[in-house]
């Protein structure tokens, strides 16, 4: 790979070294991370095969995530903890606390907003971010990169891994080669020769399915994949052979554009078990709008417009939203509104599986506001911009406003049975929503690349 330059961790940081200014996206992807977060509480398991999925594998259950070590013996995720136990003897099996990984998750979210406007998380554990445009504050992309995954681990004690390239494909699957501890850089006009050795499976979009008809048409590799011309792979796979065509050499299978801003901050809540109950649910409620409320003063942004989805027993979902007269940033506005639509909207009769806020239609800053008079709002905000702060050094439930209850509560309260059962109903949820949206012709042309 002549074109590709491939910086780990520990080399000296790349300062050198300049790119043009179109290969400036980074995928960051934190390595083994259930793992590493279990880890900062028990340093004295570093360098040990650990796995998370459960206490022991005699547990019914699979693997979340396997250590480096653990990965030696052919233990991954989504693998039984049976299998992993017999792969791995002498493993280390833990419990996973999920409060804690979403607690991780949304330290490393702020580490990220404060380096990039220009930041999306695609899951608990990766992001892309455009680094075009932080020239100035933080160097060239490969500098800024290098800088931004040092600052992540010595900020959190977490490590992780980044691929930077011109496209998402290119730096999502730049991450996952460079892994664990690494930064892989892709050159601009080197993608279909980075690309060219891998399997096919390593492109993003390209699942079970669409592997074995490549493989059936005898192409293994994104090289083989990227000789056929696009008139055969669109008369075998139809528009998703269009797609193909492009991801093989490097290109995202749609145009990839964000803006400058958030379209939407959002945060939901699946229920340990069905409920029914109004104190609970309106103390999720809080939390939610208290959770989306701080990133979208983190964002320098107010909201006008806020949906709440309430998803009932079952997979019925509904959404509704309220426009507010002016622009807000304070969490007792935003909350006032969800309480309002909730009441207004609620099916008294049906137990409640998933709750969800949304905010969106956002404005720079806050100054149309008049909903309270000027001097008791800036009290506000000051309390919430305090109440931001401690929440960046302590984590979002160290402080929580009134009608919320804390993470530690809620999950002390849900017995294993009711976690496996939120998992059960969040893995059914996931499974329906990528049926009503997925055309089952195409592992998805829409995928997240
Ligand atoms: N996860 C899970 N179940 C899976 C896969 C992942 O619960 N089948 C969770 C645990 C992981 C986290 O999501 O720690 C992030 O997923 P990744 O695929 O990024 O896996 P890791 O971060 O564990 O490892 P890697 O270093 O390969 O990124
Ligand atoms: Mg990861």
């Amino acid at each position: 790979m002549p074109d590709l330059a491939r910086f780990r961790a520990i080399h000296g940081a790349p300062e050198e070294h300049s790119l043009p200014p179109t290969t400036s996206i980074l995928h960051v992807d934190m390595d083994a991370f259930f793992v590493s977060v279990e880890l900062l509480e028990r340093p004295e398991l570093r360098g040990k095969p650990v796995i998370v999925g459960g206490g022991s594998p005699d547990q019914r259950g699979v693997v979340t995530s396997a250590s480096y070590e653990a990965r030696k013996f052919g233990v991954h995720s989504a693998m039984p903890l049976r299998t992993a136990g017999k792969l791995c003897p002498h493993g280390i099996f833990l419990d996973g606390h999920h409060h804690k990984y979403s607690e991780w998750s949304d330290r490393v979210a702020t580490i990220l907003g404060k380096f990039s406007p220009i930041v999306e998380m695609v899951s608990i554990d990766e992001a892309y971010l455009d680094l075009a445009g932080t020239e100035r504050l933080h160097g060239p992309p490969l500098a800024a990169a290098d800088k931004l995954l040092r600052m992540i681990t010595s900020t959190t004690g977490l490590p992780c891994s980044g691929g930077l390239g011109s496209t998402r494909l290119i730096a999502k699957v730049g991450s996952e080669q460079a892994k664990p501890r690494g930064l892989v850089w892709v050159a601009p006009g080197s993608e279909a020769q980075f690309l060219a050795p891998l399997p096919v499976r390593k492109i993003p979009g390209i699942g079970e399915v669409t592997e074995r008809s490549l493989l059936a048409l005898g192409l293994k590799t994104v090289g083989d994949l990227a000789a056929i011309p696009h008139h055969k792979l669109q008369k075998i796979f139809g528009q998703w052979g269009t797609a193909l065509y492009r991801k093989a050499r490097g290109g995202d299978s749609y145009e990839f554009v964000i803006d400058a801003e958030p379209k939407s901050i959002s945060h939901n809540h699946t229920f340990g078990e069905d409920t029914s109950d109004t104190e609970v649910l309106h103390s999720m409620l809080s939390h939610l709008s208290q959770k989306a409320c701080k990133r979208l003063r983190e964002a320098g942004l107010s909201t006008r417009t806020l949906t709440l989805t309430i998803r009932y027993q079952g997979f019925d979902t509904y959404t509704r939203a309220r426009t507010l007269a002016a622009p807000t940033n304070l969490d007792s506005d935003i909350f006032a509104t969800i309480q309002s639509l909730f009441h207004e909207h609620r099916n008294l009769k049906r137990r409640v599986r998933l709750l969800g806020v949304a905010l969106g239609s956002f404005s720079q800053g806050n100054d149309q506001l008049d909903l309270l008079e000027a001097e008791k709002r800036a009290k506000l905000e000051k309390l919430a911009k305090t109440a931001d702060g401690l929440r960046d050094r302590f984590g979002f439930d160290s402080v929580q406003f009134g009608g919320s209850i804390r993470h530690e509560e809620r999950n002390a309260n849900e017995g294993w049975g009711q976690q496996e059962t939120r998992r059960k109903n969040e893995a059914e949820d996931k499974k329906q929503k990528r049926k009503t949206e997925k055309n089952p012709a195409n592992e998805s042309d829409f995928y997240p690349d």
